[in-house]
């Protein structure tokens, strides 16, 4: 249960927000699975987060995938198999609306999401952290590919026979180096980091919030908990990202009103 919300306060906090987005000529987002909960996805440590009663660090690890490799395939191809139905919900669409107000060269969306709906809401400077679910890549020849189409538990490369593996970042693993340089580059030029939907626990990623304060950025997170993030934050905003970000953003947006 969450507690009740005091409209008026959530207004002002939403003015204090939208203030200092409109004070920024270069703003940053970071965002985590919370954003695509209200698109069906269930988060990584919400109530629904449990795969088959494992967590998500017994099987989004290098480890996992030595051990028990088909184990860790399924539970790949079902995420793979549910983001054929999921679409972007209103706050993609208001992240959208975002990058399109601040502006292309002052704006970066940088998400631990591999689920690809920022992308395919239509948000352009789209910097993936933990990597992609609908790409694969070959842990013999390297090869990456886009494979949106369903594959067996135990998917081999068609050039050496090695195992293909899903090409997202596990624990344990290194971010993509150019990815990741671009984020830090993103959030030390912005004025100000929105937060949104991430429980910010995991690194390097969650470090970029100290980064962008230390740089003199505003921070506004939006998250119906307190996280990590809370205390790093100029304003924090409780409640959905489906709804608090189209809020938000009907107050910076000119007419008032979101494209539709
Ligand atoms: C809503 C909402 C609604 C719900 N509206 N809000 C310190 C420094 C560096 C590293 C470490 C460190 N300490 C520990 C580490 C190691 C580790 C780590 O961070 N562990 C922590 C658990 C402590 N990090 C790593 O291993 C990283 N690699 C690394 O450090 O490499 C070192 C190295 C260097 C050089 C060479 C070699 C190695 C890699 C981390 C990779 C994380 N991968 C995963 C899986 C990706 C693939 C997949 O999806 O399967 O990424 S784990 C998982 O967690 C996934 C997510 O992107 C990530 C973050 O989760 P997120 O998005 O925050 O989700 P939740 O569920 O935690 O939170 C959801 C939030 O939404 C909650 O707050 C809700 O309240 C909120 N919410 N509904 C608004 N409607
Ligand atoms: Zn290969």
């Amino acid at each position: 249960m969450h507690p009740p919300v005091d409209e008026h306060a959530l207004d002002e906090l939403l003015e204090h927000a939208a203030d200092a987005l409109r004070a920024a000529g270069c703003v940053a987002v970071l965002t985590g699975a919370g954003v695509s909960a209200e698109s069906g996805l269930p988060t990584f440590r919400g109530a629904d987060g449990l795969w088959e009663g494992h967590r998500v660090e017994e099987v989004a690890t290098p480890f996992a995938f030595e051990r028990d490799p088909t184990l860790v395939w399924r539970f790949y191809n079902a995420r793979r198999a549910s983001l054929r139905s999921v679409r972007p919900n209103p706050g993609h669409h208001a992240l959208v609306a975002l990058e399109e107000h601040v502006g292309r060269g002052h704006f970066a969306l940088i998400t631990q999401n591999v689920d690809g709906l920022h992308r395919s809401a239509g948000s352009r400077h789209v910097l993936e952290l933990h990597g992609s679910l609908a790409r694969i890549r070959c842990t013999g020849c390297g090869q990456v590919e886009e494979r949106g189409d369903a594959l067996d538990d135990l998917p081999r490369c068609l050039e050496c026979n090695a195992l293909l593996r899903p090409d997202v970042v596990w624990f344990y693993e290194a971010l993509p180096e150019v990815v990741w340089q671009e984020a830090e580059d993103a959030v030390c030029r912005c004025q100000c980091l929105l937060v949104a939907g991430t429980s910010a626990i995991v690194h390097p990623a969650a470090g970029l919030i100290a980064t962008a304060r230390a740089g003199g950025a505003r921070v506004i997170e939006v998250n119906l908990a307190t996280t990590e993030a809370s205390r790093l934050a100029d304003v924090c905003l409780r409640g959905p990202s489906g709804e608090l970000l189209p809020r938000l953003l009907k107050k910076i947006l000119p007419e008032g009103r979101l494209p539709v």
